[in-house]
């Protein structure tokens, strides 16, 4: 099983919007299995399809803790029907954006409509870590990042610390 290289932000992939998948095929299941071995190796608790370069509506998480058994969810073309009042602030991390850490506030909890891994329709009540990280991988596929959630200046000196950080790599 291959593990995929991560895009960093900027990269004008990152800003593009994925597809919807017309069909959960095998072909998609390796795509899927791939991206949760990267995730894995990172590591993350969630990668989105355009991370790797694919522009496909395709994310996966595993919110599992190191001692636990793996909990690996898949997600294709999912669409968030509702989301709570309530907001919170949680700190957000990225694979894109490795190093950086910001406060995020988004609402607390959502009901995301999506297809399985077998290509079956669901319906899941996402609340805390769950729906943050839902939340940030449906933005991926929508060509956002958390960055785009802060002050303009907060986001310039990140980007420059990116593209510095790259330069010396
Ligand atoms: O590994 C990740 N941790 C994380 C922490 C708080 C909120 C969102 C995330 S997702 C991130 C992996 C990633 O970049 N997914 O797109
Ligand atoms: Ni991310």
């Amino acid at each position: 099983m291959a593990v995929l290289q991560i895009l960093q932000e900027p990269n004008p992939i990152l800003r593009m919007k994925s597809k919807d998948v017309e069909k959960v095929d095998h072909k998609l299941q390796t795509l899927m299995n791939e991206m949760l071995e990267t995730m894995y190796q990172a590591p993350g608790i969630g990668l989105a399809a355009p991370q790797v370069g694919v522009l496909k509506r395709v994310i996966v998480i595993d919110l599992s803790k190191d001692e636990e058994k793996k909990n690996p969810l898949f997600f294709v073309n999912p669409k968030v029907v509702w989301k709570s009042e309530d907001i919170v602030s949680r700190e957000e991390g990225c694979l894109s954006i490795p190093g950086h850490f910001a406060e995020v506030r988004r609402p607390n909890k959502c009901k995301v409509e999506y297809l399985d891994y077998h290509g079956k329709m669901k319906l899941l009540d996402a609340e805390n870590l769950l729906a943050t990280c839902i939340q940030h991988e449906i933005d991926h596929c929508n060509g956002v990042l958390f960055i785009d959630y802060l002050s303009k200046l907060k986001k310039d000196i990140i980007i420059k610390k990116l593209i510095k950080a790259n330069r010396e790599n």
